[in-house]
């Protein structure tokens, strides 16, 4: 399998309640490695940044004052397939769709406040990724 970079967020709900560790652990335990990290409140800007491709869905203004509401966490993963196996750990969209035992269906409450953000492929992890860290911010280990 391949070694994978991927942009995890931990939206502003579960930052709000206090889960990033718990989160970040479910990470570690299935053998990603958080590699860069930073806590930010995004700008409105950078939210519309950000989800680009929502640009013309019905929530986007939604989704856009949600990821301003508060702080988020944001980190690069890094581990082999590692953007599919944090698909995996994040669950459904929908937290009422959301396998048991995943992160949404464990900690989100909606599908607007649902807990996390992965990126979802090869090319949306490289563009996520480099939208929030540069190269230098980035530890391999
Ligand atoms: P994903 O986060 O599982 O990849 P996407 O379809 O890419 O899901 O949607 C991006 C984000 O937009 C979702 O995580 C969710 O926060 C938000 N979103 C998606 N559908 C809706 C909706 O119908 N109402 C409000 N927010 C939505």
């Amino acid at each position: 399998m391949a070694n994978q970079r991927t942009l995890s967020i931990i939206k502003p709900d579960a930052v709000a309640k206090n889960v990033i560790g718990e989160i970040y652990s479910r990470f570690e335990k299935a053998g990603l490695k958080i590699v860069a990290a930073k806590m930010l409140h995004l700008s409105k800007e950078q939210a519309e940044g950000f989800y680009a491709e929502h640009k013309e869905r019905g929530f986007f203004g939604e989704l856009v004052g949600f990821m301003t509401s508060g702080p988020v966490m944001v980190q690069v993963l890094e581990g082999d397939d590692a953007i599919a196996k944090n698909r995996e750990l994040m669950g459904a969209t929908n937290p009422k769709e959301a396998a048991p035992g995943t992160i949404r269906a464990d900690f989100a409450q909606s599908i607007d406040a649902n807990a996390v953000h992965g990126s979802d492929s090869p090319e949306s992890a490289e563009r996520e990724v480099a939208y929030f860290f540069s190269s230098d911010e980035i530890c391999p280990r």
